[in-house]
C-alpha cells in the first residue's frame, strides 16, 4: 500500500468532495453550517459564528473528521432487530455495527432471548421505575463526552440526589492522569492555555499526540508557528507522517503542494512509557546549561529543591537507558525549550495511558515550571482533550473527584449532604460489576464494553448487572456484547444538532459553545437526552427538593449550572446574550495558581522501571522464533474511538484492521517478513492471522488498533488516576503456523 508523503492532503479533500456530492450531500452541508460545535474532537470548531469557525473567530476550520462524524449520524433508521438475531449481530465488526444506521425507537433484549424487540415508551418508564429502586451503592452510570453540558449536569445531579457517586466516565480511560496531575500541581485540572495563547508561543512540545488524525485543526496552529519561526518538538515513539509533514486545505497554496508543510523541527522517539526519563534529562540539561529559571521557581513554586536535586543526581546513563534517546538529542531539545520565549507543552494519550501517567504529567509540569513557562501568555501546559464535550462532563461534576466548592453548592441545591462514599470510576465499575455489586447501569452514550481492556472481563462483568440502559444514537459492539443479565434497553437519542432545545459544550481550550436547536431526519420516536433524564429523575425524585421535570428546560439547567459551577457564571445569561465564552479562572497569564499557597507544587518523578516480559512468561521457550514487543494500542486514521468508519489506515500503510505495525529491523532479526501472517498474544487472549506491516515504530514496540486489540490484554492501571496503560501492552508475536 502506497502511503501519502504528508498528513491530511489530497485524500482528505477527495473525501470531502465525495461525501458532499452524495445524496446525503445537502443535509450534510446543512449540518456543517448548523450553529453547533463539531461532534468529533474537543478542538472546539463550530458554534454561534458558524460551523467553520474556530475559537479565535477564524473561518474555514472544519476538518474531514467532522464530516465523517456527521455523515455517520445522518444514516437512515435501522431495523436491525427485525433482520438479525443476536448471534448474527455478534458476528458484526465495529464498522458493520455502526453502518446498521440510527436507532429510532426503544428496544429491549430480555434475559436469554436471542432478539432485540421494540418497547413502548410506557414500558420503558415502567422498567426504569423498578430499575432505580435498589440501594444507591448498587446503581451506576457511565458516560461518554459527546452529550451536552446540560445532560451531563442533569445526570450527575440525579445520581447524586439518589445518593450514588458512581459516575464513571470515558475520561477515566483518557485524560484522567492529566486532570489529577495538573490539579495537584497547579490546583486546576484543564489546559492553562487558550487558543489565543497558543498563537503567541514560539515553541510547542507535542507529546504522545497524533494530532494530524485526531485533532486536525491543531495542525494549522503548528504550521503557523513554524511560519513565524517557531519550533515544534515532537515526542513520540512512532514517526507519524502527519507530524513530519502536513498538508492543510486551510492553506491551499503553501501547504497543499507535494510534500506539505514541515511540522517537527525535532522528532524524539522515546521507548514507550519512558517520557519521564526524557523530561528529567531535559531538566538536567537546563540545570547544567544555566537555563533553569531559579527566580521563577523560588517565587512561584514549592518543593522545587527536591526536583532540582533529583535531576542533578540522576545519571545520564540511567536517563539514556530508560528512554533510549542519547544525551545529545535530549540536550538539543532542552536548548530549544530553554531559549524559547514561550513554550506550550501539549500532550495526549501517549503519556496519559501509562502506568505512571500522573508522573508523566508531573515531569512535563516540572519542565514548564523550571523554564518559567507557566502563567504567562504564549506558554503553559495544554492537555489536548478527546471527545468534543468530554471536558464539559468533568466541569459539570461527572467525576468521582468532585471539587469541594461544587459539592457544597450541590448540597445547598439539594438541601442534603452528598454521599461520602467514593464512587466507581470506569475500571472500578467493571470490577464492582464483576463482583456482583451493581444492579442498574445507565450509559449516556459511549461503548463501555469495547473501550475497556480485557473484553472477556468486560462482557462477564456487564452480564452480572440486572438492567443496562443504553442511551445511544447508533449501534456499536456494546449493544451486542455488553449485555445485562435481565434487561438491556436501548433508548434512541437525538444528536447535538437535532435537539429541540439549545445545549452547550466545552472545548479542550476551556471555551463554551452554544449549540442551536435543530431537527432530525428520522421519523421514529427519538428522545432528547435531557428530556429522558429529566423524566427518570422525576420518576425517582418527584418534586423533591426541586421540580425535576422542569429540568427538561435546558435554559433552567443553565441557571442551575451558573449557580453551582465556578467559572460558569456567564452561562446563566447565554440564552439572552448568545455570547460564547472562556470559562473563568482557567487560562493563566499570571503565575498565581489556585493552590493553598498560590504557588505551583512540584513533584519528584522517579524513572519508570520498564520491564519487558520474556518469551517464557508467555509460555514459549526462548528458542521459539518470536518477538516480544510492547504495543501502542490506539486509533487508525479511519475511526473515532470504538467506531470504525474506514478499515484502511493509508497514512501508516495498513490496508486493514488486523495488522501489526512493526519495525523492519526487529522483524528481520526474528526471521519475520512483511505481510507474513502472525499470532499476536497478550496476557488475556490472542489475535490470529495478523498481517505484519513495516512502519516507523521504535525498535521493540508495535502498534495495533483498538477496540479489536482490547480482547487480548489486561492492562496495568495507573494507581493515582485509574487510567489503563493502553500504550504499553506487552505481547508476543509468532508465526501462526507454529
Ligand atoms: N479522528 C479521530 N479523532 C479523535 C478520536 C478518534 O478516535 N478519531 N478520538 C478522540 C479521543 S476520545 C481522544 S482521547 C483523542 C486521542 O488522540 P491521540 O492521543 O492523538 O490518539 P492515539 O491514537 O491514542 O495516539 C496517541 C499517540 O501517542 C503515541 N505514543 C504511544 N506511546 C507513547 C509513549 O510512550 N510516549 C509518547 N510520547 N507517545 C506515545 C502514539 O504513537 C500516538 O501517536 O482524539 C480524539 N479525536
Ligand atoms: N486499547 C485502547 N483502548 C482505549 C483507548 C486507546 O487509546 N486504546 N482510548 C480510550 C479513550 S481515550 C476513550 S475516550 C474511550 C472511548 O470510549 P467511549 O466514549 O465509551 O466510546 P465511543 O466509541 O466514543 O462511543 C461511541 C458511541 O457513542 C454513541 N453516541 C455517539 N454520539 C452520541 C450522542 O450524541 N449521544 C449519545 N447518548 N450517544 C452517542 C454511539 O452509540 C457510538 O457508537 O476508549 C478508550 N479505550
Ligand atoms: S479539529 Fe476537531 S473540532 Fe475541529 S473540525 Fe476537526 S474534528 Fe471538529
Ligand atoms: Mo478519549
Amino acid at each position: 500500500m502506497d502511503s501519502p508523503q504528508s498528513g491530511c492532503g489530497l485524500p482528505i479533500v477527495q473525501y470531502w468532495a465525495a461525501q458532499t456530492l452524495t445524496s446525503q450531500g445537502p443535509k450534510l452541508w446543512q449540518t456543517l453550517l448548523h450553529k453547533s460545535a463539531c461532534l468529533s474532537c474537543a478542538w472546539g470548531t463550530g458554534g454561534q459564528k458558524g460551523g467553520f469557525t474556530n475559537e479565535d473567530g477564524e473561518v474555514l476550520q472544519r476538518c474531514a473528521k467532522s464530516v465523517e462524524a456527521i455523515a455517520s449520524e445522518l444514516q437512515p433508521a435501522t431495523k436491525f432487530h427485525e433482520q438479525f438475531t443476536l448471534p448474527e449481530l455478534q458476528q458484526l465488526d465495529s464498522q458493520a455495527a455502526n453502518n446498521l444506521g440510527r436507532f429510532s425507537q426503544p428496544l429491549i433484549l430480555r434475559g436469554e432471548s436471542d432478539r432485540y424487540e421494540p418497547l413502548s415508551w410506557k414500558a420503558v418508564y415502567q422498567l426504569t421505575a423498578g430499575a432505580f429502586r435498589p440501594e444507591p451503592a448498587r446503581l451506576a452510570s457511565y458516560s461518554s463526552g459527546r452529550s451536552s453540558n446540560e445532560a451531563a449536569y442533569l445526570l450527575q445531579l440525579m445520581m447524586r440526589a439518589m445518593g450514588s457517586n458512581n459516575l464513571a466516565d470515558c475520561s477515566d480511560l483518557c485524560h484522567a492522569a492529566s486532570s489529577v496531575g495538573l490539579k495537584e500541581m497547579f490546583g486546576t485540572g484543564t489546559s492553562m492555555v487558550s487558543l489565543e495563547g497558543l498563537k503567541e508561543a514560539d515553541c510547542v512540545v507535542l507529546i504522545g499526540s497524533n494530532a494530524p488524525a485526531n485533532h486536525p485543526r491543531l495542525m494549522n496552529e503548528l504550521i503557523q508557528l513554524r511560519d513565524r519561526g517557531g519550533q515544534v518538538i515532537v515526542v513520540n515513539p512512532t514517526i507519524e507522517i502527519g507530524l513530519v509533514k502536513f498538508s492543510s486545505p486551510a492553506y491551499p497554496v503553501k501547504s497543499m503542494l507535494p510534500g506539505g508543510s514541515e511540522i517537527a523541527s525535532l522528532y524524539l522517539q522515546p521507548i514507550p512509557g519512558s517520557d519521564v526519563a526524557l523530561f528529567v534529562g531535559i531538566q538536567k540539561t537546563l540545570l547544567e546549561q544555566g537555563l533553569a529559571d531559579f527566580k521563577f521557581l523560588q517565587a512561584h513554586s514549592e518543593d522545587w529543591e527536591a526536583v532540582v536535586a533529583f535531576a542533578e543526581t540522576t545519571s545520564w546513563g540511567a536517563i539514556e537507558k530508560t528512554c533510549g534517546i542519547g544525551q545529545g538529542a535530549i540536550e538539543q531539545a532542552a536548548l530549544v525549550i530553554g531559549q524559547a520565549k514561550g513554550v506550550v507543552f501539549a500532550w495526549a494519550m501517549g503519556v496519559t495511558q501509562q502506568e505512571n501517567g500522573v508522573d508523566n504529567i508531573f515531569s512535563i509540569g516540572n519542565t514548564a515550571l523550571m523554564t518559567g513557562n507557566v502563567g504567562k501568555l504564549g506558554a503553559g501546559p495544554m492537555p489536548i482533550r478527546g471527545h468534543s464535550n468530554v471536558q464539559g462532563f468533568g466541569s459539570m461534576g461527572v467525576t468521582i473527584r468532585l471539587r469541594q466548592e461544587i459539592q457544597t453548592a450541590l448540597e445547598t441545591l439539594l438541601n442534603k449532604p452528598l454521599s461520602p462514599v467514593k464512587g466507581y470510576d470506569t475500571r472500578a465499575l467493571i470490577e464492582a460489576a464483576d463482583q456482583g455489586k451493581v444492579d442498574t447501569l445507565l450509559c449516556l452514550g459511549g461503548n463501555l464494553y469495547a473501550a475497556n481492556p480485557d473484553l472477556t472481563e468486560a462482557k462477564r462483568a456487564l452480564g452480572k448487572i440486572d438492567t443496562i440502559l443504553y442511551l445511544s444514537t447508533k449501534p456499536n459492539l456494546g449493544h451486542f456484547h455488553g449485555l445485562a443479565k435481565r434487561n438491556t434497553i436501548i433508548i434512541p437519542v437525538l444528536t447535538r444538532f437535532e435537539n429541540p432545545h439549545r445545549t452547550t459544550t466545552e472545548s479542550g481550550n476551556n471555551f463554551v459553545r452554544l449549540n442551536d436547536s435543530g431537527s432530525t431526519h428520522l421519523k421514529g420516536t427519538l428522545v432528547s437526552e435531557v428530556e429522558f433524564l429529566a423524566n427518570i429523575a422525576h420518576q425517582i425524585h418527584g418534586n423533591d427538593p426541586i421540580d425535576w421535570r422542569r429540568l427538561q428546560d435546558t435554559e433552567y439547567i443553565r441557571q442551575l449550572i451558573a449557580q453551582t459551577i465556578p467559572g460558569y457564571e456567564k452561562i446563566g445569561n447565554i440564552d439572552r446574550t448568545q455570547e460564547e465564552f472562556t470559562i473563568g479562572d482557567r487560562i493563566f497569564t499570571q503565575p498565581k495558581f489556585p493552590t493553598a499557597s498560590g504557588k505551583a507544587k512540584m513533584f519528584v518523578t522517579p524513572l519508570p522501571d520498564l520491564i519487558v516480559p520474556s518469551k517464557q512468561d508467555f509460555g514459549l521457550s526462548e528458542s521459539t522464533p518470536a518477538m516480544v514487543l510492547v504495543l501502542n494500542t490506539g486509533r487508525s486514521y479511519g475511526q473515532h474511538n470504538t467506531v470504525v468508519y474506514n478499515k484502511a489506515d493509508k497514512y501508516r500503510g495498513m490496508p486493514h484492521r488486523n495488522c501489526i505495525l512493526v519495525n523492519a529491523i526487529d522483524a528481520a532479526a526474528s526471521g519475520f517478513q512483511e505481510h507474513q501472517r502472525v499470532t499476536v498474544q497478550g496476557n488475556a487472549g490472542k489475535l490470529e492471522n495478523v498481517e505484519i506491516i513495516y512502519g516507523e515504530v521504535r525498535s521493540g514496540s508495535g502498534m495495533m488498533f483498538y477496540p479489536e486489540v482490547n480482547g487480548i490484554f489486561k492492562a496495568k492501571i495507573d494507581g493515582r488516576s485509574g487510567t489503563p496503560a493502553y500504550k504499553r501492552v506487552p505481547v508476543i508475536v509468532f508465526s501462526t503456523a507454529l
